[in-house]
């Protein structure tokens, strides 16, 4: 019989790729999908996948619905990546920030503890929980935490609640504690994609220029689906436990707008950046690089797609996207 996957925050750009990635793996997959007026499916669609999904209605902050998903389904692997996952919008929704991502958390763990205690679970932790610590070096899983932003400290408690369920109940839960990775579905509000639909934009003529924050911040960017791999390995261990998954280089905005603006033949891109300071954030998170020493070593997992090469794709995607429209 085939193993049945839930998969929260399906909509999202990390939801659609792993969902595809069971599909292929010949999961059944349910994506937990939220009331909206307007209902998104765009990723599913982008990867052609909107109807070989079970989508099955629920919302992180609600527990009861939880539990009523769990007990119609009862999954083999629950996959949490449901999520206020925009940083900036942290300082303005602070509130709705925890309650999704730090006691949704909660909820959905007792849900499971209650229903199904058996299922291995997934948690979609963050390189953000670093914050500073370690600037000049490289994060491992050993590197202390000192979140910078309501978002952050959300995710931080979620990774321990994840660990005390582990611990306490002996529940098969483990945290991904993922660096950022992107693709052309990620969000345009995230800085990878509002440069390549930028520059895309710029190249037909579409658009003058690209408003930006702080382009000194370094980012460990890598290709979203490399990443989902990584969640389903996680689960296929015989011991729960937590992972770094990054590619082990960082790179900044300026790099970034170089790689892109050279690709679409502009070499001088400067007149087309302005620097706004409403993208500028109450505290910088300055530098991530992760070493993914323990995911390579246990999982035998490692990231295929390049910094240059997820760049080019990004770009090509949103060229081809504005040519279409
Ligand atoms: P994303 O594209 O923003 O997707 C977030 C998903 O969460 C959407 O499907 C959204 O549904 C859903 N969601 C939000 N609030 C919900 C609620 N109350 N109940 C149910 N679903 C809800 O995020 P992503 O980039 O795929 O990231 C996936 C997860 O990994 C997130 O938890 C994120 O914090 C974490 N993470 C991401 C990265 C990265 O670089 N991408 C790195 C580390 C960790 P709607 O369509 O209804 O909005
Ligand atoms: O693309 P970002 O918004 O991603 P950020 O803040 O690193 O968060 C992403 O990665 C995390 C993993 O480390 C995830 F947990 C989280 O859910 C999300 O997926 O910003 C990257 C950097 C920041 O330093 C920001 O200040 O880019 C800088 N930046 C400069 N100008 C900008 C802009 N960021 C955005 N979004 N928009 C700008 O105009």
């Amino acid at each position: 019989m085939a193993k049945k996957a839930l998969i929260t925050g399906v909509t999202g750009q990390d939801g659609a790729y792993l969902a595809q990635f069971l599909l292929d793996k010949g999961y059944e997959v349910f994506g937990l999908v939220r009331r909206m007026v307007n209902r998104n499916f765009e990723n599913l669609e982008y990867l052609g996948i909107e109807n070989k999904i079970d989508l099955v209605d629920g919302d992180l902050t609600d527990e009861a619905s939880l539990i009523n998903v769990i007990k119609r389904i009862y999954p083999d692997e629950i996959y949490n990546l449901a999520a206020q996952s925009f940083v900036g919008t942290s300082w303005d929704q602070p509130m709705v920030t925890c309650e999704i991502n730090g006691m949704g958390v909660l909820k959905l763990l007792n849900a499971i503890k209650i229903c199904c205690p058996a299922t291995k679970f997934y948690q979609a932790s963050t390189s953000e929980m670093f914050g500073n610590v370690n600037i000049n070096g490289i994060q491992d899983e050993n590197t202390p935490f000192h979140p910078r932003s309501p978002y952050a400290i959300s995710k931080l408690f979620a990774y321990w609640i994840t660990v005390n369920y582990r611990e306490s109940y002996n529940m098969f839960a483990s945290n991904g504690i993922l660096f950022n990775h992107e693709s052309p579905i990620r969000g345009k509000e995230f800085v990878s994609r509002k440069i390549t639909d930028g520059v895309a934009r710029i190249k037909l003529g579409l658009a003058k220029e690209i408003r930006l924050g702080n382009l000194d911040s370094r980012r460990d960017w890598g290709f979203a689906g490399d990443y989902v791999e990584a969640m389903w390995l996680m689960l296929q261990q015989k011991n729960p436990d937590d992972f770094i998954i990054s590619t082990g280089k960082t790179h900044s905005i300026r790099d970034f707008l170089n790689l892109a603006f050279k690709y679409v033949g502009i070499d001088n891109w400067q007149p087309y950046i302005k620097i706004d300071p409403r993208y500028k954030r109450p505290a910088e998170l300055f530098t991530l690089q992760g070493k993914n020493n323990k995911a390579k070593k246990n999982l035998g997992w490692e990231p295929k797609v390049s910094f240059e090469k997820l760049v080019m794709m990004m770009i090509d995607a949103d060229l081809k996207r504005l040519d279409n429209s």
